[in-house]
Protein backbone atom coordinates (compact mmCIF):
# COMPACT_ATOMS: atom_id res chain seq x y z
CA UNK A 1 0.00 0.00 0.00
CA UNK A 2 3.00 1.85 0.27
CA UNK A 3 2.43 3.74 -3.01
CA UNK A 4 4.02 7.11 -3.55
CA UNK A 5 1.49 9.56 -4.76
CA UNK A 6 1.78 10.45 -8.76
CA UNK A 7 -0.49 13.14 -9.46
CA UNK A 8 -1.59 15.09 -12.54
CA UNK A 9 -3.18 18.29 -13.26
CA UNK A 10 -4.91 20.22 -15.93
CA UNK A 11 -5.92 23.74 -16.51
CA UNK A 12 -9.30 24.69 -18.49
CA UNK A 13 -8.70 28.06 -19.22
CA UNK A 14 -12.11 28.01 -20.73
CA UNK A 15 -14.02 26.37 -18.11
CA UNK A 16 -11.98 28.37 -15.14
CA UNK A 17 -11.43 25.00 -13.84
CA UNK A 18 -8.30 22.50 -12.44
CA UNK A 19 -8.67 19.24 -12.83
CA UNK A 20 -6.74 17.22 -10.59
CA UNK A 21 -5.96 13.17 -10.26
CA UNK A 22 -4.20 11.69 -7.79
CA UNK A 23 -2.96 8.38 -7.08
CA UNK A 24 -1.18 6.26 -4.03
CA UNK A 25 -0.83 7.55 -0.96
CA UNK A 26 -1.66 11.05 -0.31
CA UNK A 27 0.15 13.43 2.29
CA UNK A 28 -0.31 16.92 3.49
CA UNK A 29 2.51 17.82 2.16
CA UNK A 30 2.25 15.98 -0.90
CA UNK A 31 -0.89 17.64 -2.16
CA UNK A 32 0.45 20.97 -1.14
CA UNK A 33 3.06 20.53 -3.30
CA UNK A 34 1.21 19.45 -6.31
CA UNK A 35 -1.26 22.93 -5.79
CA UNK A 36 1.75 24.93 -5.57
CA UNK A 37 2.24 23.26 -9.02
CA UNK A 38 -0.77 24.19 -10.20
CA UNK A 39 -1.19 28.02 -9.11
CA UNK A 40 2.79 28.66 -10.11
CA UNK A 41 1.39 27.71 -13.57
CA UNK A 42 1.50 30.39 -16.30
CA UNK A 43 -2.16 29.43 -17.23
CA UNK A 44 -3.47 29.36 -13.75
CA UNK A 45 -5.90 32.21 -13.15
CA UNK A 46 -6.53 32.98 -9.42
CA UNK A 47 -10.35 32.15 -8.37
CA UNK A 48 -10.32 29.15 -10.26
CA UNK A 49 -12.96 26.40 -9.82
CA UNK A 50 -10.87 23.04 -8.91
CA UNK A 51 -12.45 19.37 -9.24
CA UNK A 52 -9.73 16.49 -7.78
CA UNK A 53 -10.29 12.87 -8.11
CA UNK A 54 -8.44 11.14 -4.93
CA UNK A 55 -10.38 7.87 -5.92
CA UNK A 56 -7.12 6.04 -6.87
CA UNK A 57 -5.81 7.55 -3.46
CA UNK A 58 -5.17 6.51 0.20
CA UNK A 59 -3.92 7.62 3.38
CA UNK A 60 -4.90 8.48 7.09
CA UNK A 61 -4.94 12.11 7.99
CA UNK A 62 -4.34 12.88 11.66
CA UNK A 63 -5.38 16.51 13.07
CA UNK A 64 -2.02 17.81 12.32
CA UNK A 65 -2.03 16.72 8.96
CA UNK A 66 -5.96 18.35 8.63
CA UNK A 67 -4.84 21.44 10.07
CA UNK A 68 -1.55 22.10 8.02
CA UNK A 69 -3.59 21.99 5.25
CA UNK A 70 -6.22 24.14 6.15
CA UNK A 71 -3.47 26.73 7.23
CA UNK A 72 -2.08 26.20 3.73
CA UNK A 73 -5.87 26.73 2.57
CA UNK A 74 -5.69 30.45 4.56
CA UNK A 75 -3.13 30.99 3.36
CA UNK A 76 -3.89 30.59 -0.40
CA UNK A 77 -7.22 33.05 0.48
CA UNK A 78 -8.48 33.24 -3.40
CA UNK A 79 -9.65 36.87 -4.47
CA UNK A 80 -13.59 35.85 -4.68
CA UNK A 81 -15.14 32.85 -3.48
CA UNK A 82 -13.87 29.47 -5.54
CA UNK A 83 -15.77 25.94 -5.35
CA UNK A 84 -13.23 22.63 -4.67
CA UNK A 85 -14.92 19.68 -5.26
CA UNK A 86 -13.08 16.59 -4.57
CA UNK A 87 -14.42 12.55 -5.93
CA UNK A 88 -13.51 10.22 -3.29
CA UNK A 89 -14.44 6.77 -1.98
CA UNK A 90 -16.20 6.50 1.27
CA UNK A 91 -13.19 5.59 4.11
CA UNK A 92 -10.21 7.38 5.90
CA UNK A 93 -9.52 10.35 3.28
CA UNK A 94 -13.18 11.00 3.18
CA UNK A 95 -13.11 11.13 6.67
CA UNK A 96 -10.51 13.53 6.72
CA UNK A 97 -12.00 16.11 4.31
CA UNK A 98 -15.07 16.45 5.78
CA UNK A 99 -13.20 17.34 9.22
CA UNK A 100 -11.60 19.54 6.79
CA UNK A 101 -14.77 21.29 5.66
CA UNK A 102 -15.82 21.79 8.61
CA UNK A 103 -13.19 23.53 10.50
CA UNK A 104 -12.46 25.90 6.89
CA UNK A 105 -16.14 26.82 7.23
CA UNK A 106 -15.38 27.92 10.86
CA UNK A 107 -12.63 29.60 9.70
CA UNK A 108 -15.14 31.24 6.62
CA UNK A 109 -12.22 30.55 4.11
CA UNK A 110 -13.22 31.68 0.32
CA UNK A 111 -12.60 28.30 -0.83
CA UNK A 112 -15.81 26.10 -0.89
CA UNK A 113 -15.16 22.61 -0.65
CA UNK A 114 -17.23 19.98 -1.14
CA UNK A 115 -17.05 15.91 -1.38
CA UNK A 116 -18.24 13.95 -4.32
CA UNK A 117 -18.63 10.29 -5.01
CA UNK A 118 -18.57 10.46 -9.04
CA UNK A 119 -17.26 12.76 -11.46
CA UNK A 120 -20.61 14.23 -12.62
CA UNK A 121 -22.03 15.63 -9.86
CA UNK A 122 -18.77 17.26 -8.77
CA UNK A 123 -18.86 18.64 -12.27
CA UNK A 124 -22.59 20.05 -11.40
CA UNK A 125 -22.04 21.51 -8.51
CA UNK A 126 -18.79 23.34 -9.86
CA UNK A 127 -20.31 24.73 -12.88
CA UNK A 128 -23.84 25.88 -10.88
CA UNK A 129 -21.21 28.41 -9.32
CA UNK A 130 -19.01 29.28 -12.49
CA UNK A 131 -21.81 29.69 -14.61
CA UNK A 132 -23.19 32.58 -12.65
CA UNK A 133 -19.78 34.17 -12.39
CA UNK A 134 -17.07 33.15 -15.25
CA UNK A 135 -18.82 34.26 -17.88
CA UNK A 136 -22.09 35.54 -17.87
CA UNK A 137 -24.95 32.13 -18.54
CA UNK A 138 -26.04 33.43 -21.66
CA UNK A 139 -21.99 33.44 -23.09
CA UNK A 140 -21.89 29.10 -22.34
CA UNK A 141 -25.94 28.37 -22.73
CA UNK A 142 -26.05 24.88 -21.34
CA UNK A 143 -28.90 22.44 -23.47
CA UNK A 144 -30.58 19.60 -21.48
CA UNK A 145 -33.03 16.77 -22.82
CA UNK A 146 -34.46 13.77 -21.47
CA UNK A 147 -34.93 15.33 -17.82
CA UNK A 148 -31.11 16.58 -17.51
CA UNK A 149 -30.01 13.22 -17.89
CA UNK A 150 -28.51 14.72 -21.58
CA UNK A 151 -26.31 17.67 -21.71
CA UNK A 152 -25.54 19.31 -25.10
CA UNK A 153 -22.44 21.43 -25.08
CA UNK A 154 -19.19 22.85 -26.96
CA UNK A 155 -16.13 22.06 -25.59
CA UNK A 156 -13.14 20.08 -26.20
CA UNK A 157 -14.11 16.31 -24.82
CA UNK A 158 -10.62 15.44 -23.73
CA UNK A 159 -11.05 18.02 -20.75
CA UNK A 160 -13.98 16.13 -19.11
CA UNK A 161 -13.95 14.20 -15.92
CA UNK A 162 -16.68 11.80 -16.67
CA UNK A 163 -16.49 8.58 -15.88
CA UNK A 164 -16.16 7.68 -19.44
CA UNK A 165 -15.18 9.39 -22.66
CA UNK A 166 -16.43 8.26 -26.35
CA UNK A 167 -13.48 7.63 -29.02
CA UNK A 168 -14.85 7.93 -32.51
CA UNK A 169 -12.26 5.71 -33.24
CA UNK A 170 -11.50 3.58 -36.66
CA UNK A 171 -11.28 -0.27 -36.78
CA UNK A 172 -7.73 -0.70 -36.47
CA UNK A 173 -8.14 1.22 -32.93
CA UNK A 174 -4.40 2.51 -33.15
CA UNK A 175 -5.24 6.09 -33.10
CA UNK A 176 -5.99 8.76 -35.95
CA UNK A 177 -6.80 12.58 -36.87
CA UNK A 178 -10.00 14.35 -35.05
CA UNK A 179 -11.09 12.96 -31.55
CA UNK A 180 -8.69 9.90 -31.50
CA UNK A 181 -5.64 11.67 -32.18
CA UNK A 182 -6.48 14.18 -29.46
CA UNK A 183 -7.52 11.07 -27.31
CA UNK A 184 -4.29 9.16 -27.73
CA UNK A 185 -2.47 12.20 -27.93
CA UNK A 186 -3.24 13.52 -24.36
CA UNK A 187 -4.26 10.14 -22.55
CA UNK A 188 -1.23 8.60 -23.68
CA UNK A 189 0.56 5.29 -24.38
CA UNK A 190 -1.37 3.37 -21.70
CA UNK A 191 -4.42 3.69 -23.77
CA UNK A 192 -2.30 2.89 -27.26
CA UNK A 193 -1.16 -0.35 -25.27
CA UNK A 194 -4.65 -1.68 -24.37
CA UNK A 195 -6.21 -1.02 -27.81
CA UNK A 196 -3.56 -3.09 -29.42
CA UNK A 197 -4.05 -5.94 -26.41
CA UNK A 198 -7.75 -5.66 -27.88
CA UNK A 199 -6.83 -6.11 -31.11
CA UNK A 200 -4.34 -9.54 -30.48
CA UNK A 201 -7.32 -11.11 -28.49
CA UNK A 202 -10.56 -10.22 -29.18
CA UNK A 203 -10.62 -8.48 -32.47
CA UNK A 204 -7.64 -9.09 -34.61
CA UNK A 205 -9.69 -8.21 -37.79
CA UNK A 206 -9.66 -4.39 -36.40
CA UNK A 207 -12.69 -3.20 -34.30
CA UNK A 208 -15.94 -3.43 -36.65
CA UNK A 209 -18.52 -0.37 -37.55
CA UNK A 210 -21.08 -0.27 -35.14
CA UNK A 211 -19.08 -2.16 -32.33
CA UNK A 212 -17.75 -0.28 -29.43
CA UNK A 213 -14.91 -1.50 -26.84
CA UNK A 214 -13.69 -0.30 -23.11
CA UNK A 215 -10.10 0.91 -22.24
CA UNK A 216 -8.34 2.93 -19.52
CA UNK A 217 -8.21 6.10 -19.98
CA UNK A 218 -4.64 6.81 -19.17
CA UNK A 219 -3.89 9.97 -17.96
CA UNK A 220 -7.33 11.89 -19.39
CA UNK A 221 -9.01 13.05 -16.26
CA UNK A 222 -12.16 10.57 -17.40
CA UNK A 223 -11.50 6.96 -15.77
CA UNK A 224 -12.05 5.48 -19.00
CA UNK A 225 -12.29 5.49 -22.57
CA UNK A 226 -14.98 3.61 -24.76
CA UNK A 227 -13.51 3.45 -28.43
CA UNK A 228 -16.64 3.07 -31.13
CA UNK A 229 -16.00 2.95 -34.94
CA UNK A 230 -18.61 5.09 -36.43
CA UNK A 231 -19.85 3.96 -40.35
CA UNK A 232 -17.93 5.55 -43.50
CA UNK A 233 -20.48 7.73 -45.02
CA UNK A 234 -21.48 6.34 -48.20
CA UNK A 235 -19.57 3.11 -47.99
CA UNK A 236 -20.64 1.54 -44.88
CA UNK A 237 -24.45 0.29 -44.93
CA UNK A 238 -27.21 0.42 -43.44
CA UNK A 239 -25.53 3.77 -42.11
CA UNK A 240 -28.63 4.94 -39.98
CA UNK A 241 -28.32 1.48 -38.04
CA UNK A 242 -24.26 1.40 -37.37
CA UNK A 243 -24.29 4.93 -36.12
CA UNK A 244 -27.35 3.80 -33.87
CA UNK A 245 -25.29 1.16 -32.57
CA UNK A 246 -22.58 3.00 -31.99
CA UNK A 247 -24.57 5.43 -29.37
CA UNK A 248 -26.21 2.53 -27.77
CA UNK A 249 -23.27 0.14 -27.40
CA UNK A 250 -21.58 2.36 -25.84
CA UNK A 251 -24.20 3.46 -23.49
CA UNK A 252 -24.71 -0.35 -22.58
CA UNK A 253 -21.09 -0.58 -22.14
CA UNK A 254 -21.46 1.76 -19.72
CA UNK A 255 -24.03 0.29 -18.01
CA UNK A 256 -22.53 -2.83 -17.62
CA UNK A 257 -19.28 -1.32 -15.47
CA UNK A 258 -21.96 1.11 -13.40
CA UNK A 259 -20.42 4.12 -15.09
CA UNK A 260 -22.54 7.03 -14.73
CA UNK A 261 -21.44 9.66 -17.08
CA UNK A 262 -20.52 9.39 -20.51
CA UNK A 263 -19.16 12.26 -22.89
CA UNK A 264 -19.76 11.52 -26.73
CA UNK A 265 -18.25 13.29 -29.41
CA UNK A 266 -20.39 13.65 -32.85
CA UNK A 267 -19.59 10.21 -34.16
CA UNK A 268 -18.74 9.96 -37.98
CA UNK A 269 -19.61 13.22 -38.60
CA UNK A 270 -15.62 14.58 -39.29
CA UNK A 271 -13.60 12.24 -41.57
CA UNK A 272 -16.25 10.00 -41.28
CA UNK A 273 -18.61 12.42 -43.46
CA UNK A 274 -21.64 11.75 -42.08
CA UNK A 275 -24.44 14.75 -42.52
CA UNK A 276 -24.88 16.58 -39.24
CA UNK A 277 -28.31 17.28 -39.45
CA UNK A 278 -28.93 13.47 -40.00
CA UNK A 279 -26.43 12.60 -37.45
CA UNK A 280 -27.97 14.73 -35.14
CA UNK A 281 -31.50 13.27 -35.15
CA UNK A 282 -29.88 9.73 -35.48
CA UNK A 283 -27.88 10.21 -32.41
CA UNK A 284 -30.64 11.55 -30.37
CA UNK A 285 -33.31 8.86 -30.74
CA UNK A 286 -30.49 5.90 -30.11
CA UNK A 287 -29.32 7.48 -26.99
CA UNK A 288 -32.89 8.21 -26.14
CA UNK A 289 -33.97 4.12 -26.79
CA UNK A 290 -30.84 2.99 -24.62
CA UNK A 291 -30.76 5.71 -21.62
CA UNK A 292 -34.68 4.09 -21.05
CA UNK A 293 -33.64 0.35 -20.71
CA UNK A 294 -31.11 1.60 -18.14
CA UNK A 295 -30.47 3.43 -14.56
CA UNK A 296 -26.79 3.44 -14.49
CA UNK A 297 -25.57 5.91 -16.63
CA UNK A 298 -26.81 8.84 -15.05
CA UNK A 299 -25.69 11.74 -17.35
CA UNK A 300 -24.78 11.85 -20.55
CA UNK A 301 -22.64 15.11 -22.20
CA UNK A 302 -22.99 15.43 -26.17
CA UNK A 303 -19.79 17.43 -27.04
CA UNK A 304 -19.44 19.81 -30.25
CA UNK A 305 -16.21 21.02 -31.01
CA UNK A 306 -17.75 24.02 -32.38
CA UNK A 307 -21.27 26.49 -31.70
CA UNK A 308 -22.53 25.78 -35.11
CA UNK A 309 -21.91 21.73 -34.77
CA UNK A 310 -23.79 22.63 -31.72
CA UNK A 311 -26.69 24.70 -33.55
CA UNK A 312 -27.01 21.90 -36.20
CA UNK A 313 -27.60 19.26 -33.36
CA UNK A 314 -30.24 21.28 -31.94
CA UNK A 315 -31.87 22.30 -34.88
CA UNK A 316 -32.26 18.14 -35.68
CA UNK A 317 -32.49 16.46 -32.92
CA UNK A 318 -35.07 13.62 -31.62
CA UNK A 319 -35.35 14.03 -28.25
CA UNK A 320 -38.67 15.60 -27.59
CA UNK A 321 -39.79 13.46 -30.54
CA UNK A 322 -38.84 10.59 -28.62
CA UNK A 323 -41.19 8.67 -25.86
CA UNK A 324 -39.09 8.81 -22.75
CA UNK A 325 -41.18 7.93 -19.40
CA UNK A 326 -40.44 6.09 -17.02
CA UNK A 327 -36.77 7.98 -15.82
N1 LIG B 1 -13.59 17.24 -28.80
C1 LIG B 1 -14.86 17.21 -29.30
N2 LIG B 1 -15.12 17.09 -30.60
C2 LIG B 1 -14.09 17.01 -31.46
C3 LIG B 1 -12.75 17.03 -31.06
C4 LIG B 1 -12.52 17.16 -29.65
N3 LIG B 1 -11.27 17.19 -29.15
N4 LIG B 1 -11.96 16.92 -32.17
C5 LIG B 1 -12.79 16.83 -33.23
N5 LIG B 1 -14.07 16.90 -32.83
P1 LIG B 1 -13.71 12.78 -36.21
P2 LIG B 1 -15.21 10.50 -37.32
C6 LIG B 1 -15.33 16.77 -33.62
O1 LIG B 1 -13.07 13.04 -37.52
O2 LIG B 1 -15.91 11.35 -38.29
C7 LIG B 1 -10.08 9.70 -37.05
O3 LIG B 1 -8.94 9.85 -37.85
C8 LIG B 1 -15.24 17.02 -35.11
O4 LIG B 1 -15.47 18.39 -35.37
O5 LIG B 1 -12.85 12.81 -35.01
O6 LIG B 1 -15.97 9.44 -36.59
C9 LIG B 1 -10.27 8.25 -36.61
O7 LIG B 1 -9.06 7.59 -36.39
C10 LIG B 1 -16.35 16.14 -35.67
O8 LIG B 1 -17.60 16.83 -35.70
O9 LIG B 1 -14.44 11.33 -36.15
C11 LIG B 1 -11.03 7.67 -37.74
O10 LIG B 1 -10.17 7.27 -38.78
C12 LIG B 1 -16.49 15.01 -34.68
O11 LIG B 1 -15.72 15.41 -33.53
C13 LIG B 1 -11.89 8.82 -38.22
O12 LIG B 1 -11.22 10.00 -37.83
C14 LIG B 1 -16.00 13.67 -35.17
O13 LIG B 1 -14.89 13.83 -36.04
C15 LIG B 1 -13.25 8.81 -37.53
O14 LIG B 1 -14.02 9.82 -38.10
Amino acid sequence: MATVMESSYQIDAREHLVRFKVWGELTAESLIELLNRAVSDPRYVPGMNAIADYREAHGSWDYSEIQRFRDYLVHLSPPCEVRWAAVMKPGNLAAAGHVLILISEAVGANIKMRIFEEPAAALRWVHGESERRYPPRQQFPRHEFLSGRVEVRTGDITGLPVDAVVNAANPSLLGGGGVDGAIHLKGGEQILRACQAIRETQYPGGLPAGEAVLTTAGKLPARFVIHTVGPVWGRDEPAEELLASCYKKSIAIAAEHSLGSLAFPAISTGAYGYPKNQAAAVASSAISEALSQTHAVERVSLVFYSEADLDVFLDNQQFQATRFSRY
